[in-house]
């Protein structure tokens, strides 16, 4: 039987700073009760909405309350800042921890009542600034709550996959996963009748070369299918009348982007490299293509033809 490896070992050889490695361990501690939650909580809506005038559910708050509080008192964070709140918090600690955290603590939440997976996705970077370029980060992180919990991390040597047990600890799937050159999924992002004409001839490119259309309407659970199947690309593009596409760029494109990156994938905005950009606020969003080179060169190509 192959030896167990739990996450604080992986964390331990992975060479990372010690309070990183540490504050990583409490995030999965957290995604413990989120998992819990979803599970057992209640599925209502908040009767509140976010920054974004989005209505907030029950466990939209919930779960960014569980992680908030975790990481408080850690003394690991100075500020921290997530999709459910409206400003960026500083810690109990007077905001003297080494690394800040950006966080979407509950991505894929309309999909709840579904019973399909939803996510957490986490951005560490180093220090007091919560905005810095994607390239900054520490550490990136998500956890799918699905058929079985997962939790995907990178401190930048490699992307690495482990499962929560049945005694609630995480071991070690599978390490330094890599994506294949190019895969055979795809994901169309957005309405159709909102694509630009270049998105639409990308999108057709791929049917007609047999890509099969995967798109949960979970970027969490769409990603991982991308680490699980080894290939293949996901967008949400630019649409006409919302050029900056969906997806914010400090919560979800730099942590998926760094994931991906070390997954030996890339990641762009169409044309730009996502960890190669600074977020001039926490609300910004970007159009997104991420998977395989092959794929994401691609959509390049396409997106300059009109
Ligand atoms: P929710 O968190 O509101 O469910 O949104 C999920 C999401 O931000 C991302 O996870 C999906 O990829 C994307 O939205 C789906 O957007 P559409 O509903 O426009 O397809």
């Amino acid at each position: 039987m192959a030896k167990l490896v739990y996450l604080m070992r992986h964390l331990r050889e992975s060479g990372a700073d010690r309070k990183l490695q540490q504050l990583i361990l409490e995030l999965a501690e957290a995604s413990k009760y989120i998992a819990h939650t979803i599970k057992t909580g209640e599925m209502g809506y908040a009767g509140t909405s976010n920054l974004y005038g989005e209505n907030q559910l029950a466990l939209d708050l919930l779960a960014d309350k569980i992680i908030k509080d975790r990481l408080d008192h850690t003394g690991l964070v100075s500020y921290m800042i997530s999709e459910e709140m409206n400003s960026i918090v500083s810690s109990h600690e007077n905001a003297m921890g080494p690394y800040s955290v950006c966080y979407d603590p509950l991505d894929g939440s309309s999909l709840i009542d579904t019973n399909l997976s939803i996510g957490t996705i986490v951005s560490i970077m180093p220090g007091k600034q919560v905005l810095q370029p994607g390239k900054n980060q520490a550490a990136a992180l998500y956890f799918l709550y699905g058929p079985r919990t997962e939790l995907v991390y990178t401190v930048g040597n490699g992307t690495h996959i482990f499962v929560l047990n049945d005694a609630y600890e995480y071991i070690l799937q599978s390490e330094y996963v890599t994506l294949n050159g190019f895969g055979n999924i795809y994901a169309p992002g957005g309405l159709k009748q909102e694509w630009t004409a270049s998105h639409t001839l990308f999108i057709n490119h791929l049917e007609d070369e047999g890509y099969k259309l995967r798109y949960s309407g979970a970027f969490v659970a769409d990603i991982n299918q991308l680490l699980a199947k080894k290939g293949g690309i996901f967008t949400y593009p630019a649409l006409k009348g919302k050029q900056e596409g969906k997806l914010r760029m400090v919560f979800e494109l730099f942590p998926m982007a760094f994931i991906i990156e070390q997954a030996g994938g890339a990641a762009s905005n169409g044309t730009l490299r996502i960890l190669d950009l600074e977020a001039s606020d926490f609300s910004q969003r970007s159009p997104i293509y991420i998977g395989s080179k092959k794929e994401v060169a691609l959509a390049a190509e396409f997106l300059k033809r009109i």
